[in-house]
């Protein structure tokens, strides 16, 4: 059960890591967390035969009040590719289709992914400074293209709710892979 606090709490935030503390949970996600959205399924295998490394790392403080359910998330991708494809979050929907979401870029470089249900989509350059408001019904996805760590920190409502079973099934309209040493953004075969 989360806890109520009417009061105005604050979290320090590490810039020189990404990390925030306090923080009530911590979730870590690994490349077995992720085989069913890497398209590379071969990668995954040869991954998982000799360990299954991290991918991202998201810290979580929801604010619940009386009245009100803000959540603040700091997401830290470390750098890396499956095969040919850049690390990357999850990428998710929210259930509720009135929840809209801000990211702010605190460092890295990569893409922000974003796709609607009608076929639209857009991608948004990530880098330090960079903070982009995600509106309702925009399925979102992070991509880090860097050599180094992206972070970025993400406001939201609790009851937004999670939705990862679309994206699971076809992934959004463009995946990021490297291409003559390079990142490059090409059509999604699932789509
Ligand atoms: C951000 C927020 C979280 C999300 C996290 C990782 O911090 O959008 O809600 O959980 O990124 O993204 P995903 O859930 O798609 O793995
Ligand atoms: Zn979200």
């Amino acid at each position: 059960m989360l806890q109520v606090n009417d009061y105005p709490i604050s979290v320090r935030f590490d810039p020189e890591v990404g990390i925030f503390s306090p923080c009530i949970e911590t979730i870590e996600r690994r490349v077995s967390d992720l085989r069913k959205v890497f398209y590379d399924h071969q990668a995954v295998q040869s991954i998982l035969n000799s360990g299954d490394r991290l991918i991202y790392e998201v810290r979580t403080y929801p604010f619940i009040t009386n009245k009100s359910d803000m959540t603040l998330g700091v997401t830290r991708i470390f750098p890396g590719k499956v095969g040919d494809e850049y690390h990357m979050t999850k990428g998710h929907i929210h259930e509720r289709d009135d929840q809209p979401e801000i990211y702010y870029c605190v460092y890295g470089c990569g893409y922000l992914l974003m796709d609607t249900l009608n076929g639209q989509f857009r991608v948004e350059p990530l880098e330090s400074g960079v903070i982009v408001h995600i509106p309702p019904m925009w399925a979102h996805r992070v991509v880090n293209t860097g050599n180094g760590l992206l972070v970025f920190v993400a406001c939201f409502h609790v009851p937004a709710g999670h939705d990862y079973s679309l994206i699971e099934r076809q992934g959004f309209t463009q995946i990021v892979v490297e291409s003559y040493g390079k990142p490059t953004l090409i059509p999604n075969k699932k789509r």
